[in-house]
């Protein structure tokens, strides 16, 4: 009996998802690597704990897939590209990673709209949610460096910001929580 319960062409695009993920942990291992390299021990440490959220996410995938039947298939995770050029740079890059990102979840999103596969749209909107928060995160950050100069940013700057960005909490606020007790 056949028990798989995706169609073949929501089988191929989850399983070129759940690489895309992997392919996203490796580009923010070298990013990490780059700014450990450089000094900034503590971007490293946020960007590190960055790859390894991806990671979960296409651990998220891949148990999907076989939760719904279908077949897992592991292919080569292509390499990671350019390196920074500065660390303004850097997380330009890493906002346009997960913009790039996003993109790739909204069509997952549409196309299992358009077959009805309303077990992987349910499935879909955990993505969504964590595109929004990860853009933010992004966002606040290129906010922060804008503020200490950009690619002009000081040393000084760049220091204190390597200083928070050590501990810093891998989520954003989002819009959708705030209250008028809690703006
Ligand atoms: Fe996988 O969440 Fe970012 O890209």
């Amino acid at each position: 009996m056949n028990t798989n319960r995706l169609s073949a062409s929501m089988a191929a695009s989850l399983n070129a998802q759940m690489t895309k993920e992997a392919h996203a942990a490796q580009i923010y291992l070298s990013y990490a690597a780059w700014l450990d390299d450089k000094g900034y021990a503590g971007m490293a440490n946020f960007l590190f704990r960055h790859a390894h959220e991806e990671r979960n996410h296409m651990m998220k995938f891949l148990e999907y897939i076989l939760e719904r039947g279908a077949k897992v298939k592991i292919e080569a995770i292509p390499a990671p590209g350019e390196e920074p050029k500065s660390v303004n740079d850097c997380f330009e890059k890493f906002f346009q990673q997960e913009v790039d990102n996003t993109t790739a979840i909204y069509k997952l999103v549409k196309e299992s709209f358009e077959e009805g596969d309303w077990a992987t749209w349910h499935f879909m909107q955990w993505f969504v949610k964590e595109q929004l928060e990860e853009e933010t995160l992004a966002m606040d950050l290129l906010d922060k460096l804008k503020i200490a100069g950009g690619e002009k940013a000081s040393g000084e700057a760049l220091y204190s910001l390597d200083r928070d960005l050590k501990d810093k909490p891998d989520e954003a606020g989002l819009a959708e929580d705030v209250t008028t007790e809690n703006p």
